[in-house]
């Protein structure tokens, strides 16, 4: 097998002939698998990689826009609060009506490597159920089951892989009747993937003889890979014109929302955010600040430790949106930015990334010996028309499963002591009460909220042991 003349080509124009250097004693099959690594890369976008890489920049981090930057107006939703959900009635019937008219879409973000919790396979297979054992794919695509009971319309959804992820996502889905949706009413799509380079030839590295060490390209990735597997138009098609983006690691997540969708559409907003109040100037979300009516996310890591402590004059933090991850956008507006490459730049991180040396042994670098490559969906704020915010208390809507067991925050642990208190303070509202110290669970298919708890139990129900309510095993 022999490299085609505009790869040969490309690789001298960007420097980076050392990747062939074990092709001459590669087997046939070896180069097969290099040189398919080779025609994947997207050597017209390299010499982006290869300038930002040498800017050392990182675009979350703009300075000026900091300076005067304030943290965005965010009403809270009211999650089941009578009181307030009265209140917002307006809001809530406009997501209702949108729901029932089947203009709401999803898009799951499930490609990320999963690298922290050090789990192997896709995160979305975790069992995280606290009674159940439920994974977190049966959980987050039962809640879409849950809408369609009520709302008597499906909720496409569209499940976004990567090279890490994809194959056994599908297996799983496959095995597990895509957790009781409609086939028809989901795709896969898979996201890009970047290569690392050695920080100081900002050279590809290799993993392996005959492998590029590469990484997905990030959840901002879904634009051009949604694009490319038609993915607007199949949202189009199914009558979908807003949807909304969560990640698959926090099984509490409320993407769907009546009051967050009627906020995004009463807005007339490009896009709608939901945000926790951050706390802790260590907490790891990013937050979104506005200033001259640009709105921006910027990553916990990007934000300097000195800006990320300053505290306003009510004693909280200055930048306290902090952003969990749920957007809503206007479909129209996703599929105008998947058109416009330049949309989304590239942010830089410094990691220590396992290759092969001259010499052809592995090495495990414990300091960063690499840059690797992402792009953010949330870059998309600056440029959208409009954008709303809406608060979500925590205990409600966010509980991410980010560390292994044992771990002192995100963790297993604390992910189903949150699912937990959910469920109990559901069934307290529709008037069930659970013995202390026992673990009860909402069945994610069944139960979106009270509402569909008071149809499963009978108010003045006692629970005294381990149970899933609305699974057909109670009541
Ligand atoms: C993300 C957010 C952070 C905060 C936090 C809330 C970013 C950059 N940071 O931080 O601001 O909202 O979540 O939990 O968004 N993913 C892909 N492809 C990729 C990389 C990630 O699909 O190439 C998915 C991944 O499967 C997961 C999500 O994106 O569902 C977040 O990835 P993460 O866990 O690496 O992000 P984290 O916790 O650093």
């Amino acid at each position: 097998m022999e490299l085609d003349k505009p790869i040969i080509d490309a690789i001298e124009r960007t420097g980076q002939r050392d990747v062939l250097r074990f092709w001459p004693s590669l087997p046939e099959e070896g180069r097969g698998r290099l040189a398919a690594q080779l025609r994947a890369i997207d050597w017209e976008g390299f010499d982006e990689l290869l300038a930002t890489a040498r800017s050392g920049r990182v675009d979350g981090c703009d300075m000026t826009f900091l300076e005067h930057a304030v943290s965005p107006a965010a009403p809270r939703l009211s999650a089941g609060d009578a009181v307030a959900a009265a209140r917002a009635s307006a809001t809530i019937a406009a997501g209702e009506a949108a729901l029932a008219a089947g203009r709401a879409g999803a898009i799951l973000v499930a490609g990320g490597q999963g690298t922290r919790l050090k789990c192997t396979g896709p995160k979305g297979v975790y069992p995280i159920g606290p009674v159940s054992h439920a994974s977190l794919f049966q959980i987050l695509l039962g809640g879409l089951s849950a809408i369609r009971r009520r709302y008597g319309r499906a909720v496409p959804l569209a499940i976004m892989t990567s090279s890490a992820t994809d194959a056994d996502t599908r297996a799983y889905l496959e095995a597990h009747r895509f957790c009781g949706l409609d086939p028809s009413q989901v795709m896969i799509f898979r996201q890009a993937d970047l290569p690392a380079l050695a920080a100081d030839s900002l050279t590809m590295l290799l993993d392996a003889p005959d492998r590029i060490a590469m990484a997905p390209d990030g959840h901002g990735g879904m634009l051009r890979a949604l694009a490319a597997a038609d993915g607007f138009a199949w949202f189009e098609a199914r009558g979908v014109d807003l949807v909304a983006s969560f990640q698959v690691d926090n099984p509490i997540a409320r993407p769907l929302d009546p009051e967050f969708l009627g906020t995004h559409l009463l807005a007339d907003a490009d896009i709608t955010t939901q945000v926790i109040e951050k706390t802790a100037p260590a907490e790891r979300v990013g937050v979104v600040a506005v200033a001259d009516g640009t709105t921006r996310v910027v990553e916990y890591s990007d934000l300097p430790e000195s800006l990320a402590r300053e505290r306003s004059a009510d004693g909280g933090l200055r930048f306290r949106a902090g952003s969990i991850a749920i957007h809503c956008f206007r479909l129209g507006f996703l599929a105008e930015a998947a058109a416009t490459r330049a949309a989304l730049p590239l942010h830089l991180a410094r990691k220590a990334v396992p290759f092969v040396d001259g010499d052809g042994a592995r090495v495990h670098p414990t300091a960063p010996n690499a840059v690797k490559f992402e792009r953010f969906i949330f870059d998309l704020f600056p440029i959208a028309r409009r954008v709303s915010c809406v608060g979500v208390d925590p205990s409600d809507g966010f509980a991410p499963l980010k560390n292994p067991p044992g771990s002192e925050s995100d963790g297993p642990e604390q992910v189903r002591r949150a699912m937990v208190a959910v469920a109990r303070k559901r069934l307290g509202r529709a008037g069930i009460t659970v013995a202390d110290g026992i673990d009860v669970e909402l069945d994610a298919a069944t139960i979106l909220d009270e509402r569909d708890v008071r149809g499963a139990l009978a108010s003045g129900t006692r629970i005294e042991s381990p149970c899933v309510v609305g699974s057909g095993r109670l009541g």
